[in-house]
């Protein structure tokens, strides 16, 4: 089936941000600035409002070279964790309209909106609306049946645009696109496919795909499926916040003398829990217990492992180590949960974390 996906960009985000908390910045060159506040250090544009770009001012650019082109620009530090909690209130928009969010840096993600009954330049439309109206920002969006399209699509009418790439127009749209627009295609690759007589995506596409493969092996098959506007990859959403908890009741007659027993009463649970991640491909990296004592009174212990749990044998050997830090003596226990956290993907590769 013809999937929907949406993919969605902030226009200058960072500076965008202090503009709307700052009135008077509107319509001024704003640049925001990573080591501003360390004057020992060499400060780099984190970002430009678009009034400080048309003075040729962008991200990346050192300090000393922004001030060059725009001396009389404002100049202001990044707070990062305030654009952070920002970022959060625009997924929680998103999530108003599909599960289906990968959020892929502080102001992008792809939506698979394939489910949602509404089309998804409708939803699109939506979505920015409610982001110019909730949280008074702007934002891109770009509309295709792929990933690849639809980040293509969002990057042809910036700022407070909307693209749409509709399957009939795939053709029309690659063919004129230099060849970069591909991904995986950097300078190196630009100027082997060039010297093949490749210099648009068009060209790409009806290039022979034995000889790419010849060249630039599997990738090059790659590069040929995207250049035919072909890309399979799923809309994988972030499931690092998510939570997989089981409870259970125990009517307040249950004493805590008997802590083996609760070790029994965690079983079913770890079995569930096991039986759910295992469907979904998720493992997870933190495991919570969660005992609620009869005068309402909340106890929780957490541990987060290197590396993933998936198996309810392991999930149950953490279990059991957290439970035995409690002192249940002479308490009475209302209610028993056992939940995971921290997901990732079963085959991801170990990422570092901050362990407690
Ligand atoms: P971008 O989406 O690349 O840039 P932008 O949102 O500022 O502008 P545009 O309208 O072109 O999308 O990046 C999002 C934020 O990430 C940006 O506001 C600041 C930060 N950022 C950096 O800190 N350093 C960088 O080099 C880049 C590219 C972005
Ligand atoms: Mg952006």
């Amino acid at each position: 089936m013809l999937r929907q996906i949406i993919h969605l960009d902030m226009d200058a985000f960072y500076a965008s941000i202090e503009q709307r908390d700052n009135p008077s910045w509107k319509g001024q060159p704003v640049i925001v600035v990573m080591g501003l506040d360390a004057p020992h250090r060499h400060g780099a544009v984190a970002t430009a409002s678009y009034e400080a770009r048309r003075f040729g001012v962008h991200s990346a650019m050192s300090l000393a070279r922004a001030k060059e082109r725009c001396p009389e620009g404002v100049f202001l530090p990044v707070r990062l964790e305030y654009y952070r909690q920002v970022s959060r209130q625009i997924l929680e928009i998103f999530s108003q309209y599909t599960p289906l969010i990968e959020p892929v840096s502080i102001d992008e993600s792809y939506l698979d909106v394939t489910e949602n009954p509404h089309n998804a330049e409708d939803i699109a439309r939506i979505i920015k609306q409610e982001i110019k109206f909730k949280l008074d920002l702007t934002a891109t969006a770009g509309v295709g049946s792929n990933k690849f399209l639809a980040k293509l699509a969002s990057g042809m009418q910036k700022p407070d645009g909307l693209t749409v790439v509709k399957p009939e127009q795939v053709k029309d749209f690659l063919r004129e696109l230099p060849v970069e627009k591909i991904i995986g295609v950097g300078p190196v690759t630009k100027k082997k496919l060039h010297t093949l007589g490749i210099f648009t995506v068009g060209q790409l596409a009806t290039f022979d795909r034995i000889k790419l493969k010849e060249r630039f092996g599997k990738l090059g098959l790659q590069f040929h499926e995207f250049a035919n506007g072909i890309d399979l990859r799923p809309v994988l959403p972030d499931r690092t916040h998510v939570q997989i908890s089981r409870e259970t009741t125990l009517g307040g007659s249950y004493k805590g003398e008997i802590v083996p027993s609760l070790h029994q009463i965690l079983i079913p649970m770890a079995e569930d829990i096991e039986g759910h991640l295992r469907k979904e491909g998720y493992a997870a990296r933190t495991v919570t217990v969660k005992i609620r004592l009869d005068n309402q009174r909340q106890m929780t212990r957490s541990r987060t492992v290197i590396g993933k749990v998936k198996e309810c044998r392991e999930l149950l050997e953490i279990a059991k180590s957290l439970l035995d830090k409690v002192d249940l003596k002479g308490k009475r226990i209302h209610r028993i949960g056992l939940s995971v956290s921290n997901l990732a993907f079963m085959d991801d590769p170990y990422q570092p974390q901050l362990f407690n």
